[in-house]
């Protein structure tokens, strides 16, 4: 009963997703680059700090390409690792626990499997233990044809826990592009380090005035993320010197926040008071780019999106239909409305941002306008939060009875 019922739910999504307009198939063939950021948050983007902008080279990206205003991560208790699930396996990542480390035995219908299915080289690359978050064995199951981790790194830029982002994308880039065992079109898989809790870098790797922030780790922080932004620029021009900027579709987004709770840090960075809204959207949303091949538009689509959408959106791009695959995420070119829903219960949609409480029940949430950004009557979220019920209903079930394996043997039986 349960895997008709999901069954039914799918294929009414991927008919609702299929959006057979002039997008779909676009960039079909292109290179796929990646890039998950440690800690990067949104809330820096566009910002300056004593006249110096914190993330020049992604403002000047967001020029020239497609930005998520307001990307959120999805992530929980599984943070780095729930990222990439929530990316590359557009379900929800769990309640407890890691999916990476609990259910690498499951099936799941991920990107790098989809591409390597249509001929895709696909590769991993970390410069950290490759067993951390259990990568080593779940990227074998992801489908990935190899995992770069910290043992292929010539460590020539020691910083924080391993190699810094620059020399770290640096390479990465050189691999992908030379190694023999990698041909083209190819799809990697990118995670950087160096902007990791608790953020502080060495003085010579410091090109930011923190100014009021010098000493505290909001202004370390600050640092490290003007240092990956930095490490992000320089991986650009690579790709343009390497004849790769015009033949890849890079993405490039914030994995979860920086676990630095202190609305004051935000409120005298930002200049002005926060709400309990404002905080929720700063300690959620991540930002999202995605930079499309011989394209130098610059859109900034400011409608909810998050961590589940950009696999359905690079298949869209690539002109590969997601019917015959379980994702949850929504479609960021079908030109549909979107609902967001967070791990939480928490869900944003174009008009309203709705805030569980502890306890979980519908009516002690808080209903926002995100027009007047004030409390309206909870019941105006009643129906966002059924369906975001029903999702992460769904995705928890897939979790629990290894839903998909399930879902195939069906389809497959006489
Ligand atoms: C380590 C890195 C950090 O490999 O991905 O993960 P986090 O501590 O941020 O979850």
């Amino acid at each position: 009963k349960e895997a008709s019922s999901m069954k039914l739910w799918f294929n009414e999504l991927n008919a609702e997703q299929s959006a057979l307009n002039d997008s779909f198939g676009k960039y079909s063939g292109s290179n796929i680059v990646v890039i998950q950021a440690e800690a990067f948050m949104n809330f820096v983007v566009g910002r300056s700090i004593n006249g110096q902008e914190v993330t020049p080279n992604l403002n000047a990206l967001i020029k020239e390409n497609t930005y998520f205003s307001n990307y959120y991560h999805q992530t929980s208790q599984g943070r780095t690792s729930d990222a990439d699930f929530a990316t590359n396996g557009s379900l929800y990542p769990l309640v407890s626990g890691s999916v990476f480390v609990r259910y690498p035995d499951h099936q799941f219908d991920t990107l790098p499997a989809i591409l390597k299915s249509k001929g895709y080289s696909t590769n991993a690359f970390h410069a950290y233990e490759g067993s951390f978050w259990n990568r080593q064995i779940m990227y074998k199951a992801m489908g990935y044809d190899h995992f770069y981790s910290k043992k292929d790194f010539k460590i020539d830029e020691p910083l924080g826990w391993s190699l810094g982002d620059k020399s770290f994308l640096r390479q990465s880039l050189n691999i992908m592009d030379s190694s023999e065992s990698i041909q083209k079109p190819f799809y990697s898989f990118l995670t950087t380090l160096s902007s990791h809790h608790p953020y502080s870098l060495p003085a010579a790797k410091q090109g930011l005035d923190a100014g009021e922030f010098k000493g505290t780790i909001f202004g370390d922080y600050l640092q490290a993320v003007h240092y990956t932004d930095e490490a992000l620029g320089e991986l650009v021009s690579d790709m343009k010197q390497r004849g790769l900027w015009d033949n890849t579709i890079l993405a490039f987004y914030g994995d979860h926040d920086n676990s630095i709770q202190d609305t004051s840090y935000y409120e005298q960075f930002l200049g002005k008071s926060l709400s309990k809204l404002d905080m929720h959207q700063i300690m959620h949303q991540v930002p999202l780019l995605i930079h499309l091949p011989g394209n130098n538009t610059s859109v900034i689509d400011s409608n909810p999106a998050g961590q589940l959408d950009l696999t359905p959106s690079l298949l869209h791009l690539l002109g590969i239909s997601q019917d015959p695959y379980y994702l949850m995420g929504n479609n960021l070119f079908s030109g549909k409305e979107r609902l967001v829903t967070l791990r939480t219960g928490a869900f944003a949609d174009a008009n309203r941002s709705y805030l569980p409480s502890e306890n979980g029940q519908f009516n002690s949430g808080i209903c926002y306008s995100l027009d007047s950004r004030e409390a309206i009557d909870v019941a105006g979220c009643s129906t966002g939060f059924e369906t975001s019920k029903q999702r992460l209903q769904i995705s928890d079930d897939i979790m629990k009875y290894d839903g998909i394996k399930m879902l195939r043997k069906e389809e497959s039986a006489p």
